[in-house]
């Protein structure tokens, strides 16, 4: 069979060029959704036998526009809006739990990353299933968890996802909103995730299974086994990496040699994309294009989202070494921010009033549910020893879309064995 070069195998994932200015494939025939390519590098410095960094390069950019989606209505671009702002306010309420004493635990932070978390989950449907990490609360929002969960979670509460027994954000659904749980183990859930979109495939159908990888997890070997194994079996894998430039205090500079995340893509034979982390449209486009792809069945696409955590791992972490200049940079580029000028003043979608009302609303969803989360009680010390092993009674193992009826006429003779069952004796 002829092989199809990169640039076309690109450009499937990619999509056409449209609206504001061609999609190009660069010479790796990697798509590029960006309309600013940052031109800078961080360096370790050693200053009186400590080792500190620096950044070197040009960071005077402009801030870039928004870039026009090429699928979403204006309805649409305000929801995501919306669960943005979730996203962002809700992480505010639960830093402030915490200095109160009333999380049991730490807290993880999204800052400037909504846009990702958010627009990415928004592109499932919901028979497709998401894999966060402990930064995408905003996916788990926009898949039907509310903020009342997730702070009831990191508080430990009897009425939170996981009755107490987890304090983060370890906690999925697979049985309402097809979530499957975090895993600490960076890159595992890849390989899940690849699991999944193959079980539906023997039950008949094709859907997007989407998880994320930071630019640290991204080193590990399940990283490349399961990426393959998607390639290979044309699994619907829609793979982010989150290139937030940093894995705990390790500068992505320390951490991969190529020059963008998206290329390992082509070690695979799948698209890459790049898109600006901070922008809700590209993250969206890209996230469609790759989840219609995995629908299809013509396996997973890869995904790098740049943009920059903006605080310290977890709440411990003061992020002393980030260098300030790197920071204030992409402050500039806030994807919320950015968001909101772009409806409000650029495409005037929403009014400035609908825009306060729509803040206010966002505040009050928060408050009642900051108020409920408190007052709920805390577990029963008994009840530590349950839900440790799965008793049959716990939930029950079927599969989840059911597997193809037979046609009338053939259901009485033995069903004729299918090629996967063949191939597993
Ligand atoms: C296989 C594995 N190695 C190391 C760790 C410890 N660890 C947890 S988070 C983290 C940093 C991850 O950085 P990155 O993947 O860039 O994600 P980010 O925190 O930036 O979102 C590390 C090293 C782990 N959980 N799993
Ligand atoms: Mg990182």
């Amino acid at each position: 069979m002829k092989k199809p070069s990169h640039k076309k195998r690109a450009q499937t994932g990619g999509g056409s060029a449209s609206g504001d200015g061609a999609l190009a494939a660069n010479s790796y025939g990697i798509v590029d959704y960006r309309l600013e390519k940052p031109d800078y590098r961080v360096v370790e410095v050693a200053r009186n036998g400590e080792v500190s960094y620096e950044v070197r390069g040009d960071l005077s950019a402009p801030v870039p526009p928004i870039r026009q989606s090429k699928y979403l209505t204006p309805k649409q671009h305000i929801e995501i809006y919306r669960w943005m702002l979730l996203n962002r306010r809700m992480e505010a309420a639960l830093e402030n739990l915490y200095k109160q004493g009333k999380v049991v635990g730490g807290v993880y932070f999204g800052l400037g990353q909504e846009a990702c978390s958010c627009a990415s989950a928004y592109a499932l449907r919901k028979e497709d299933w998401l894999a966060p990490m402990i930064r995408n609360q905003g996916s788990l929002l926009v898949k039907g968890f509310s903020a009342r969960d997730i702070m009831m979670q990191y508080m430990a509460k009897a009425g939170s996802p996981t009755q107490g027994r987890d304090a983060s954000s370890h906690f999925g659904d697979i049985v309402e909103r097809n979530v499957a749980a975090p895993i600490s183990m960076l890159g595992d859930l890849i390989g899940v995730m690849a699991g999944v979109a193959l079980g539906a495939r023997y039950q008949g159908r094709n859907i997007a299974c989407m998880t994320y990888i930071g630019d640290g997890g991204q080193s590990t070997g399940i990283f490349h086994e399961s990426l393959n194994f998607a390639a290979v079996q044309k699994l619907g894998l829609v793979l982010i990496v989150e290139n937030n430039l940093w894995g705990y205090s390790t500068p992505a500079e320390r951490q991969f040699a190529i020059k963008d995340l998206a290329q390992r893509a082509i070690a695979y034979g799948i698209p890459g994309v790049i898109v600006d982390g901070t922008d809700a449209c590209q993250v969206y486009d890209a996230s469609h294009e790759a989840s219609e792809r995995a629908r299809r069945g013509e396996g997973p696409t890869l995904i790098e989202a740049k943009m920059m955590r903006m605080k310290g791992h977890a709440i411990h972490d003061a992020a002393q070494y980030v260098p300030r200049p790197l920071l204030e940079y992409w402050q500039k580029r806030d994807p919320i921010a950015r968001f909101e000028d772009y409806l409000v003043k650029a495409k005037k979608w929403l009014a400035p009033a609908e825009n306060h009302a729509l803040i206010d609303d966002v505040e009050k969803q928060l408050e009642t549910d900051r108020n409920f989360a408190e007052a709920s009680p805390m577990p029963a010390p008994e009840a530590a020893a349950g839900g440790v092993y799965c008793d049959g009674t716990c939930h029950e193992i079927k599969p989840k879309y059911g597997v193809k009826a037979p046609k009338a006429k053939a259901a009485a003779a033995k069903p004729k064995e299918s090629k996967e069952a063949v191939h597993l004796k």
